[in-house]
């Protein structure tokens, strides 16, 4: 019986005997370096590690060279006869060194770093390894983050509630804070540290300022107290007006003396029960929050504000670049750009510009968002959204790190060939000394923090992804699935099939072709094509496909409008010409006749039909795997996953069936013969 509380970090004991053997040959003890809490968070997770892999009490010991050991030490105090064996040359702070190495008739497997963070962060990788049936002979891994701040943004509000969140309420327990530590946040802070995650924001960007009051500081504090150890900085959002509602102000001003005085004294106040409080993260001016326009003033003004106020304590300012404002009838997906680009280079050095992956909002599939590569000297971080609020909520299983990887490997073009959204990401493509990226977290109060169980992977992924960018996801997909259910291959291989094919079928079921944004108004579960939300246009899917009965699609090229001009001049050739536009955007940059030929040669609206079809006949196919599956998982969870295979197969018809009869009283055409009869 599995309740998933445990997540990837389960300690079964090694199910191969010989390699079971063989691992306790060669860890006959460990010898781990003395020293403050985090060195105690490795001993207890070597002893729970260990102890439940190798099925034996783990014996802690002083360098013995008598015995094969596991030596778990810092550069600096490392027994004398191993400084030889390492190199420590570019290992940044967090990162270590894993080698096995012969000396005399023992073997050694060493861990090391150069901080107790960097232990912890190799500690986590051998056990791991272990837990994959890695041979210890011959490890020689060195590791280093690629990425500086590697966080989950919490969209949790203080009463619980959790935007876009669909696993329960906020583990964050206000009420009982900050004199009760709830063992949830240890268990969270473990599961982040083990994944390299080493920043959360709490709270909501939609934000309430009551958070930065003493009366909540004090309750933020003991989180940070219980995250420190893991290596994780607290970072709260920060309301633009909370000088008005908290600080007794007039105005929020950025330029007003007595603004800027404020939040500086507020910085002072956070940094003095939280030293290394992380910073502030930033909505503004977007979706009806406060900000720096509503005096006259711009996101440079307010981002600079902020930032001097925590730069004396090297905090950081993430500043959303996600605004989208009732009075610009521009495209949507070009207003980040338009509004950004102008001041690239002039924020101060402790702002990080916030950009989700695509110019519009976590669709199944969109472009990487244009401004990746197009503000050469401002560091700009991702965020990608973990909570499915447009991919089925945790109902549905939707592997997102293929999507996140798919952003990742995109090529912007704005240096030449290769300039990746990824080389974005960690800094290298202009040479960034501050780099991140941030995952909206999608765990909550249920047994197994994601609801659905496979949300758990998408947690895990990100982790992965935030520390090396560059990962394949198939090989995430495998770490994941070998650390949450076990080694054997007839189980590993249709699984990952199922993971990685997830991610395509729910475009196919719900936005095939480029469409986006047709989501049913406002909790975006299920279809809505149809006329919705009127209060403003860009909330009315009508405004996102655009049909009529002539066709179909957002015209983003010049006769449109042009916003393929803010994507490198490559790139616009390639998405304008519609021979060399990919279909899976085609309608995302293209309004195209009902009749237009595909590379099929099949009609558009045939192609739709096929499209939407696929996508169920994908979800059949994953039900399939799962069925054949019952021996390798626990009954209770195999159920679980069963049921909500079928509710995604129930809603992937829906999907087909209330776009395409809607799209119909347009197209007047008769559906593909491929197409199954709407039920
Ligand atoms: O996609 C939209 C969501 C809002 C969210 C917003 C944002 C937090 O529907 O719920 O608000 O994005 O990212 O700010």
């Amino acid at each position: 019986f599995s309740n998933g509380y445990d997540l990837w970090l389960k300690y079964h004991i090694i199910s191969n005997v010989e390699l079971l053997e063989n691992y306790r040959k060669n860890l006959e003890s460990v010898y781990l370096e003395d020293g403050g809490e985090t060195l105690d968070i490795i001993r207890k997770e070597l002893s729970m590690g260990l102890g439940g892999l190798l099925d034996e009490t783990v014996s802690f010991k002083a360098f013995d060279t008598a015995e094969n050991q596991l030596i778990v030490s810092k550069f600096g105090t490392l027994p004398e006869v191993f400084k030889n064996e390492v190199k420590m040359d570019l290992l940044k702070k967090e990162g270590y060194i894993i080698k096995s190495i012969k000396q005399g008739n023992q073997s050694y497997v060493l861990v090391t770093a150069n901080s107790d963070l960097g232990l912890l962060y190799g500690t986590f990788h051998l056990l791991r390894a272990l837990k994959m049936h890695e041979s210890l002979d011959g490890l020689d891994i060195k590791e280093s983050p690629k990425v500086d701040v590697r966080m989950l943004n919490h969209w949790d509000n203080l009463d619980r509630t959790i935007e876009r969140g669909y696993a329960g309420f906020s583990i964050w327990n206000w009420q009982t804070l900050p004199d009760y530590i709830d063992q949830r946040y240890i268990d969270y802070a473990r599961a982040n540290a083990s994944i390299g995650i080493n920043g959360t924001a709490l709270t909501n960007v939609n934000a309430n300022a009551l958070i930065i009051t003493p009366q909540y500081l004090e309750k933020v504090k003991a989180l940070a107290d219980v995250f420190r150890p893991y290596g994780i900085k607290v970072y709260l959002t920060a309301r633009f007006s909370a000088p008005m509602e908290i600080g007794g102000l007039s105005t929020a001003d950025p330029l007003d003396p007595e603004v800027i005085q404020w939040w500086k004294d507020k910085a002072k106040e956070i940094y003095k029960s939280i030293p290394d409080f992380g910073g502030f993260l930033v909505k503004a001016n977007s979706e009806g929050q406060p900000g720096p326009q509503n005096y006259g003033r711009t996101h440079l003004d307010g981002a600079n504000l902020l930032a001097d106020a925590v730069a004396p304590y090297n905090g950081v300012v993430m500043w959303r670049a996600f605004v989208y404002s009732e009075h610009d009838a521009e495209d949507r997906a070009k207003q980040a750009y338009t509004e950004f680009v102008p001041d690239d280079g002039k924020y101060r050095d402790n702002v990080l510009i916030q950009v989700k992956n695509g110019p519009i909002d976590f669709q199944p599939r969109e472009p990487f968002h244009p401004l990746f590569g197009a503000m050469p000297n401002t560091p700009l971080m991702m965020e990608f959204q973990i909570t499915k609020e447009y991919l089925g909520f945790a109902t549905h299983l939707v592997y997102l790190p293929k999507l996140f990887e798919e952003v990742l490997q995109s090529d912007t073009y704005q240096k030449g060939k290769g300039s990746l959204v990824a080389k974005v990401v960690d800094g290298s493509l202009n040479n960034k000394k501050l780099t991140g990226m941030t995952g909206v977290a999608n765990i909550g109060t249920d047994i197994n923090w994601t609801g659905h169980p496979f949300g758990q992977a998408d947690w895990y992924g990100f982790g992965r992804l935030a520390w090396n960018p560059y990962m394949d996801s198939k090989e995430i997909a495998d770490e994941w699935l070998r650390c949450t259910f076990g080694n054997e291959k007839q189980f590993l291989e249709p699984v990952k099939k199922m993971m990685m094919e997830s991610r395509e079928a729910v475009v196919n079921y719900m936005n095939p072709l480029g469409l986006h944004h047709i989501f049913d108004t406002s909790h975006h579960y299920g279809p809505g094509p149809w006329v919705g939300n009127l209060s403003r246009p860009e909330w009315n899917p009508v405004y996102y496909h655009k049909a009529d009965e002539e066709g179909i699609g957002f015209d983003r090229t010049k006769t449109g409008s042009d916003a393929l001009s803010q994507y490198a001049p490559e790139l616009e050739k390639m998405y304008a010409d519609l021979d060399t536009c990919p279909e899976e955007y085609l309608l995302w940059f293209h309004h195209l006749p009902w009749d237009y030929k595909l590379k099929s040669g099949r009609t558009l609206w045939d192609g739709l039909g096929i499209k939407y079809q696929e996508g169920v006949d994908q979800v059949r196919e994953m039900i399939t795997i799962w069925e054949n599956m019952k021996s390798y998982v626990d009954s209770d969870t195999h159920h679980q996953v069963s049921m909500l295979l079928d509710i995604q197969l129930k809603e992937a018809k829906w999907w087909r069936d209330a776009c395409m009869l809607y799209f119909q009283t347009f197209s007047k055409m008769d559906f593909p013969k491929e197409m199954e009869t709407p039920e």
